[in-house]
């Protein structure tokens, strides 16, 4: 599903975040020490080999809702950009925090002169943040930062199973409202 609104192209697929060539950037979602742990970040690590982690170190630890940029190394994508989103439960307030992920990774992406950017679902694998409130503030928050967005050009939303596709495509549909083809 894609949508357009004010120029930018916001999208939805299902897929693995390491396999999105065509994106000048993707997002990890990070631990604090930007480590290579398991999900996203494991798969990024791994993918990227161990120049990533050596870049790294230096910038860690991060707080939870900031976010932080790298290189890909040997990604195909030019950048990483670190976020740390809030663990259910523990970091409050959390709806804020998860938020500020997607307002700092893309604010970040405009100083970097970012065209394309590609986020996974933050928080809600092992940091346990339900899908569909974190796919509500997910979209929110990106909708509302389209106004500052001039590099930009393109968001993708990169969902690991059919479920969560689906609830991503409903948030969009519903907050983006009629723009765009769909
Ligand atoms: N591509 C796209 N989505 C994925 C992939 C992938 N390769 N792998 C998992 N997902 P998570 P978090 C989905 O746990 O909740 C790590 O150990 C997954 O199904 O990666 O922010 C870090 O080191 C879920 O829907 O991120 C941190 O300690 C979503 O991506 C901690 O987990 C996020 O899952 C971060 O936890």
């Amino acid at each position: 599903m894609q949508k357009e609104i004010s120029g930018i192209i916001i999208e939805c697929v299902k897929g693995n975040i390491v396999d999105q060539p065509d994106m000048t950037a993707i997002v990890n979602a990070a631990n604090a020490q930007l480590r290579p742990g398991g999900g996203v970040a494991g798969a990024i690590h791994r993918a990227a080999g161990p120049g990533l982690e050596e870049e790294c170190r230096p910038l860690a630890p991060i707080e939870p809702g900031q976010a932080v940029i790298t290189g890909g190394h040997n990604l195909p994508n030019k950048y990483v950009i670190h976020c740390l989103g809030p663990v259910y439960g523990v970091d409050k307030p959390e709806a804020e925090l998860l938020a500020s992920c997607y307002r700092q990774a893309l604010m970040l992406a405009e100083k970097h002169g970012i065209d394309s950017i590609a986020f996974p679902s933050i928080s809600t694998g092992f940091f346990r943040y339900p899908v569909q409130e974190a796919a509500e503030i997910a979209i929110k928050t990106v909708l509302s930062v389209i106004p500052e967005l001039k590099q930009v050009k393109k968001i993708r939303f990169v969902l690991f199973s059919d479920s969560d596709l689906m609830i991503y495509e409903t948030a969009l549909s519903h907050l983006a409202g009629s723009a765009g083809p769909g």
